[in-house]
Protein backbone atom coordinates (compact mmCIF):
# COMPACT_ATOMS: atom_id res chain seq x y z
CA UNK A 1 0.00 0.00 0.00
CA UNK A 2 1.34 3.67 -0.88
CA UNK A 3 1.72 5.15 2.55
CA UNK A 4 1.37 9.04 2.95
CA UNK A 5 2.29 10.78 5.75
CA UNK A 6 0.42 14.26 6.77
CA UNK A 7 2.38 17.02 8.93
CA UNK A 8 0.46 20.24 10.74
CA UNK A 9 2.28 23.75 10.44
CA UNK A 10 0.38 25.77 12.67
CA UNK A 11 1.88 28.76 11.22
CA UNK A 12 0.85 32.62 11.19
CA UNK A 13 3.59 34.61 11.41
CA UNK A 14 4.28 34.99 7.55
CA UNK A 15 0.67 37.12 7.18
CA UNK A 16 -0.76 40.23 8.93
CA UNK A 17 -4.14 38.41 9.36
CA UNK A 18 -5.06 36.21 11.85
CA UNK A 19 -6.33 32.58 11.55
CA UNK A 20 -3.52 30.11 9.15
CA UNK A 21 -3.01 28.83 12.82
CA UNK A 22 -6.12 26.94 12.76
CA UNK A 23 -5.41 25.61 9.34
CA UNK A 24 -4.17 22.10 10.07
CA UNK A 25 -7.29 21.71 12.57
CA UNK A 26 -10.01 22.58 9.96
CA UNK A 27 -8.10 19.84 7.51
CA UNK A 28 -9.01 17.43 10.01
CA UNK A 29 -12.12 18.52 10.88
CA UNK A 30 -13.01 18.25 7.31
CA UNK A 31 -11.89 14.76 7.52
CA UNK A 32 -8.94 14.78 5.16
CA UNK A 33 -6.65 11.40 7.11
CA UNK A 34 -10.06 9.58 6.72
CA UNK A 35 -10.72 10.65 3.46
CA UNK A 36 -7.30 9.44 2.13
CA UNK A 37 -7.41 6.15 3.35
CA UNK A 38 -10.80 5.65 2.12
CA UNK A 39 -8.97 6.09 -1.18
CA UNK A 40 -6.30 3.02 -0.38
CA UNK A 41 -3.76 5.21 1.16
CA UNK A 42 -1.76 3.87 4.42
CA UNK A 43 -2.13 7.40 6.42
CA UNK A 44 -0.46 8.69 8.97
CA UNK A 45 -1.24 11.85 10.94
CA UNK A 46 2.84 12.70 12.72
CA UNK A 47 0.95 15.94 14.39
CA UNK A 48 2.18 19.45 14.08
CA UNK A 49 5.52 21.06 13.58
CA UNK A 50 6.79 23.17 16.30
CA UNK A 51 9.30 25.87 15.33
CA UNK A 52 12.95 25.79 16.63
CA UNK A 53 14.28 28.16 19.20
CA UNK A 54 13.86 31.51 17.69
CA UNK A 55 17.41 33.34 17.01
CA UNK A 56 18.23 37.24 18.33
CA UNK A 57 18.09 38.71 14.44
CA UNK A 58 16.84 42.27 13.02
CA UNK A 59 17.08 43.34 9.71
CA UNK A 60 17.93 47.23 7.73
CA UNK A 61 14.57 47.10 5.51
CA UNK A 62 12.16 48.16 8.95
CA UNK A 63 9.09 46.41 7.16
CA UNK A 64 9.81 43.12 7.83
CA UNK A 65 8.01 41.31 10.66
CA UNK A 66 8.40 38.37 12.63
CA UNK A 67 11.76 36.87 11.17
CA UNK A 68 12.83 35.15 14.19
CA UNK A 69 9.79 32.98 13.91
CA UNK A 70 9.81 32.36 10.42
CA UNK A 71 13.49 31.55 10.81
CA UNK A 72 12.47 29.03 13.76
CA UNK A 73 9.60 27.79 11.69
CA UNK A 74 12.33 27.23 8.75
CA UNK A 75 14.47 25.39 10.75
CA UNK A 76 12.37 22.86 12.26
CA UNK A 77 9.96 22.23 8.99
CA UNK A 78 12.67 21.28 6.98
CA UNK A 79 14.18 18.70 8.92
CA UNK A 80 10.44 17.40 9.43
CA UNK A 81 9.85 17.04 5.73
CA UNK A 82 13.12 15.72 5.25
CA UNK A 83 12.11 13.39 7.59
CA UNK A 84 9.25 12.50 5.73
CA UNK A 85 10.20 12.14 2.79
CA UNK A 86 12.62 9.75 3.19
CA UNK A 87 10.16 7.28 4.93
CA UNK A 88 7.04 7.99 3.21
CA UNK A 89 5.55 7.78 -0.37
CA UNK A 90 3.59 11.19 -0.06
CA UNK A 91 4.08 13.82 2.31
CA UNK A 92 1.44 16.22 2.78
CA UNK A 93 1.90 19.63 4.79
CA UNK A 94 -0.81 21.02 6.26
CA UNK A 95 -0.81 24.86 6.53
CA UNK A 96 -0.41 27.09 8.00
CA UNK A 97 0.75 30.23 5.69
CA UNK A 98 2.62 29.71 2.68
CA UNK A 99 6.36 30.63 4.50
CA UNK A 100 5.58 26.97 5.67
CA UNK A 101 6.93 26.44 2.09
CA UNK A 102 10.36 27.97 3.39
CA UNK A 103 10.73 24.76 5.03
CA UNK A 104 8.88 22.31 3.27
CA UNK A 105 10.35 22.44 -0.29
CA UNK A 106 13.85 22.57 0.95
CA UNK A 107 13.48 19.34 3.00
CA UNK A 108 11.92 17.60 0.24
CA UNK A 109 14.56 18.60 -2.66
CA UNK A 110 17.38 17.42 0.16
CA UNK A 111 15.99 14.11 -0.54
CA UNK A 112 15.72 14.36 -3.69
CA UNK A 113 19.33 15.33 -3.86
CA UNK A 114 20.39 11.99 -1.89
CA UNK A 115 18.28 10.32 -4.83
CA UNK A 116 19.97 11.60 -7.10
CA UNK A 117 17.00 13.38 -9.16
CA UNK A 118 16.13 16.99 -9.72
CA UNK A 119 13.73 18.48 -8.16
CA UNK A 120 10.52 20.35 -9.55
CA UNK A 121 7.75 22.32 -7.96
CA UNK A 122 4.14 23.15 -9.39
CA UNK A 123 3.42 26.35 -7.37
CA UNK A 124 -0.33 26.99 -7.89
CA UNK A 125 -1.28 30.71 -6.00
CA UNK A 126 -2.83 33.95 -7.52
CA UNK A 127 1.07 35.60 -5.67
CA UNK A 128 5.11 34.58 -7.22
CA UNK A 129 5.85 35.02 -3.64
CA UNK A 130 9.38 35.93 -4.87
CA UNK A 131 10.35 38.80 -2.43
CA UNK A 132 13.26 38.51 -0.37
CA UNK A 133 13.75 40.47 3.10
CA UNK A 134 15.65 43.68 0.87
CA UNK A 135 12.09 44.02 -1.33
CA UNK A 136 9.13 42.75 0.89
CA UNK A 137 7.30 46.16 1.59
CA UNK A 138 4.27 44.54 3.40
CA UNK A 139 6.88 42.81 5.19
CA UNK A 140 4.60 40.14 5.45
CA UNK A 141 7.59 36.81 4.99
CA UNK A 142 4.83 34.53 3.02
CA UNK A 143 5.20 36.95 -0.20
CA UNK A 144 8.91 35.64 0.17
CA UNK A 145 9.55 31.14 -0.18
CA UNK A 146 9.99 30.96 -3.61
CA UNK A 147 12.78 33.43 -3.64
CA UNK A 148 14.56 31.28 -0.58
CA UNK A 149 14.18 27.72 -1.60
CA UNK A 150 15.91 29.09 -5.29
CA UNK A 151 18.27 30.17 -3.75
CA UNK A 152 18.25 34.08 -3.89
CA UNK A 153 20.46 35.85 -1.93
CA UNK A 154 18.63 38.62 0.28
CA UNK A 155 17.75 36.38 3.48
CA UNK A 156 20.30 36.85 6.02
CA UNK A 157 19.53 35.25 9.06
CA UNK A 158 18.17 32.65 7.82
CA UNK A 159 19.51 28.88 7.63
CA UNK A 160 21.36 28.08 4.38
CA UNK A 161 18.47 26.02 2.41
CA UNK A 162 19.18 22.00 3.02
CA UNK A 163 19.08 21.90 -0.85
CA UNK A 164 17.79 24.64 -3.28
CA UNK A 165 15.58 23.89 -6.34
CA UNK A 166 16.85 25.08 -9.87
CA UNK A 167 14.48 27.91 -10.37
CA UNK A 168 13.95 26.87 -14.23
CA UNK A 169 12.39 23.41 -12.52
CA UNK A 170 9.41 25.64 -10.93
CA UNK A 171 6.54 26.26 -12.92
CA UNK A 172 3.70 28.34 -11.66
CA UNK A 173 -0.11 28.73 -12.47
CA UNK A 174 -2.89 30.92 -11.44
CA UNK A 175 -0.69 34.24 -11.21
CA UNK A 176 -2.84 37.67 -11.36
CA UNK A 177 -1.16 39.57 -8.58
CA UNK A 178 2.60 40.42 -8.64
CA UNK A 179 4.88 43.54 -6.93
CA UNK A 180 7.18 45.74 -9.37
CA UNK A 181 10.17 43.82 -7.49
CA UNK A 182 8.86 40.40 -7.83
CA UNK A 183 8.04 41.11 -11.80
CA UNK A 184 12.15 41.75 -11.92
CA UNK A 185 13.08 38.73 -10.50
CA UNK A 186 10.61 36.07 -12.16
CA UNK A 187 12.24 37.83 -15.79
CA UNK A 188 15.97 37.30 -14.13
CA UNK A 189 15.58 33.58 -12.85
CA UNK A 190 13.96 31.86 -15.80
CA UNK A 191 11.15 30.35 -14.29
CA UNK A 192 7.80 29.49 -16.41
CA UNK A 193 4.92 31.12 -15.28
CA UNK A 194 1.80 30.68 -16.74
CA UNK A 195 -0.53 33.47 -15.23
CA UNK A 196 -4.09 33.89 -15.31
CA UNK A 197 -4.11 35.50 -18.90
CA UNK A 198 -2.42 32.15 -20.22
CA UNK A 199 -5.14 29.91 -18.55
CA UNK A 200 -8.13 31.53 -19.72
CA UNK A 201 -6.48 31.73 -23.21
CA UNK A 202 -5.14 28.18 -23.17
CA UNK A 203 -6.57 26.53 -21.04
CA UNK A 204 -4.80 24.94 -18.24
CA UNK A 205 -4.59 20.90 -19.92
CA UNK A 206 -1.78 22.28 -22.09
CA UNK A 207 0.49 24.18 -20.11
CA UNK A 208 0.54 21.74 -17.07
CA UNK A 209 1.20 18.74 -19.53
CA UNK A 210 4.20 20.49 -21.02
CA UNK A 211 5.41 20.93 -17.62
CA UNK A 212 5.06 17.90 -16.62
CA UNK A 213 6.80 16.17 -20.07
CA UNK A 214 9.37 18.01 -18.53
CA UNK A 215 9.39 16.33 -14.81
CA UNK A 216 9.21 13.07 -16.35
CA UNK A 217 12.19 13.23 -19.40
CA UNK A 218 14.21 15.13 -16.17
CA UNK A 219 13.04 12.08 -14.29
CA UNK A 220 12.28 14.46 -11.51
CA UNK A 221 10.32 14.37 -8.30
CA UNK A 222 7.46 17.01 -8.08
CA UNK A 223 6.53 18.94 -4.98
CA UNK A 224 2.95 20.49 -5.51
CA UNK A 225 2.01 23.90 -3.30
CA UNK A 226 -1.82 24.34 -3.45
CA UNK A 227 -2.17 28.43 -1.78
CA UNK A 228 -5.68 28.78 -1.41
CA UNK A 229 -5.88 31.93 -3.25
CA UNK A 230 -5.12 30.29 -6.43
CA UNK A 231 -8.86 29.95 -6.52
CA UNK A 232 -11.43 32.01 -7.14
CA UNK A 233 -12.57 33.56 -3.90
CA UNK A 234 -16.36 33.06 -4.53
CA UNK A 235 -15.01 29.30 -3.87
CA UNK A 236 -12.67 29.59 -1.70
CA UNK A 237 -13.38 32.82 0.61
CA UNK A 238 -10.96 31.52 3.66
CA UNK A 239 -7.75 33.26 2.86
CA UNK A 240 -6.49 36.84 4.16
CA UNK A 241 -5.03 37.64 0.50
CA UNK A 242 -8.08 37.38 -1.90
CA UNK A 243 -7.37 37.97 -5.47
CA UNK A 244 -10.64 38.29 -7.86
CA UNK A 245 -10.38 36.03 -11.13
CA UNK A 246 -9.01 32.59 -9.60
CA UNK A 247 -9.10 29.09 -11.17
CA UNK A 248 -12.27 27.70 -11.14
CA UNK A 249 -13.50 24.71 -9.03
CA UNK A 250 -13.03 22.28 -12.72
CA UNK A 251 -10.28 24.07 -12.99
CA UNK A 252 -8.54 23.34 -9.96
CA UNK A 253 -10.11 19.72 -10.01
CA UNK A 254 -8.87 19.26 -13.43
CA UNK A 255 -5.45 19.78 -12.66
CA UNK A 256 -5.74 17.76 -9.55
CA UNK A 257 -7.15 14.74 -11.74
CA UNK A 258 -3.95 15.06 -14.78
CA UNK A 259 -1.53 15.57 -11.51
CA UNK A 260 -2.89 12.23 -10.49
CA UNK A 261 -2.68 10.29 -13.72
CA UNK A 262 0.95 11.41 -14.10
CA UNK A 263 2.15 9.28 -11.18
CA UNK A 264 4.58 12.73 -10.55
CA UNK A 265 3.96 13.95 -7.86
CA UNK A 266 5.95 13.07 -4.56
CA UNK A 267 4.69 15.92 -1.74
CA UNK A 268 1.94 18.68 -1.66
CA UNK A 269 1.29 21.78 0.65
CA UNK A 270 -2.00 22.74 1.30
CA UNK A 271 -1.27 26.73 2.41
CA UNK A 272 -2.34 29.74 3.21
CA UNK A 273 -5.78 28.53 4.37
CA UNK A 274 -7.48 30.92 7.00
CA UNK A 275 -10.47 29.22 8.91
CA UNK A 276 -11.54 32.01 10.96
CA UNK A 277 -12.80 33.94 7.02
CA UNK A 278 -14.22 30.54 5.68
CA UNK A 279 -18.26 30.35 5.22
CA UNK A 280 -19.37 27.25 6.51
CA UNK A 281 -16.24 25.37 5.68
CA UNK A 282 -16.78 25.37 2.37
CA UNK A 283 -12.88 26.50 1.72
CA UNK A 284 -12.00 23.91 3.87
CA UNK A 285 -13.78 21.30 2.22
CA UNK A 286 -12.67 22.26 -1.41
CA UNK A 287 -9.17 22.14 -0.33
CA UNK A 288 -9.65 18.37 1.13
CA UNK A 289 -11.40 17.54 -2.24
CA UNK A 290 -9.00 18.94 -4.40
CA UNK A 291 -6.19 16.77 -2.33
CA UNK A 292 -8.80 14.04 -2.33
CA UNK A 293 -8.32 13.94 -6.70
CA UNK A 294 -4.79 14.74 -6.34
CA UNK A 295 -5.11 11.15 -4.16
CA UNK A 296 -6.69 9.71 -6.83
CA UNK A 297 -10.55 9.88 -6.61
CA UNK A 298 -12.35 9.77 -9.35
CA UNK A 299 -16.05 10.73 -10.37
CA UNK A 300 -16.28 6.42 -12.14
CA UNK A 301 -14.47 3.54 -10.76
CA UNK A 302 -13.07 2.40 -14.04
CA UNK A 303 -11.09 4.79 -16.37
CA UNK A 304 -13.40 6.12 -18.67
CA UNK A 305 -10.84 7.56 -21.27
CA UNK A 306 -7.60 6.70 -22.98
CA UNK A 307 -4.65 8.84 -23.42
N1 LIG B 1 3.12 40.34 -2.87
C1 LIG B 1 2.37 40.73 -1.71
C2 LIG B 1 3.27 40.99 -0.52
O1 LIG B 1 4.42 40.66 -0.58
C3 LIG B 1 1.33 39.70 -1.36
C4 LIG B 1 1.89 38.40 -0.93
C5 LIG B 1 0.78 37.54 -0.57
N2 LIG B 1 1.26 36.22 -0.48
C6 LIG B 1 0.42 35.25 -0.21
N3 LIG B 1 0.85 34.08 -0.58
N4 LIG B 1 -0.69 35.41 0.18
O2 LIG B 1 0.81 33.86 -1.92
O3 LIG B 1 2.82 41.48 0.47
MN1 LIG C 1 1.36 31.96 -1.66
MN1 LIG D 1 -1.16 33.74 -2.64
MN1 LIG E 1 6.97 13.72 -23.98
Amino acid sequence: MKTCQILGIPTQSGTSERGCIMGPTAFRIAGLPEILQNLGWEVTDVGDAVPAQPPAVSHPNPAVRNLDAIIAWTESVTRRAYEMASTCDLPIFLGGDHSMSAGTIPGVACRAQELGQPQFVLWLDAHTDLHTLHTTTSGNLHGTPVAYFTGQPGFEGFPVPAATVDPRNVCMMGIRSVDQAEKRHVAAIGMTVFDMRTIDEQGIVAPLNSFLDRVRHANGRLHVSLDVDFLDPEIAPAVGTTVAGGATFREAHLIMEILHDSGLVTSLDLAELNPFLDVRAKTARLMTDLAASLLGRRVLEHKTRTY
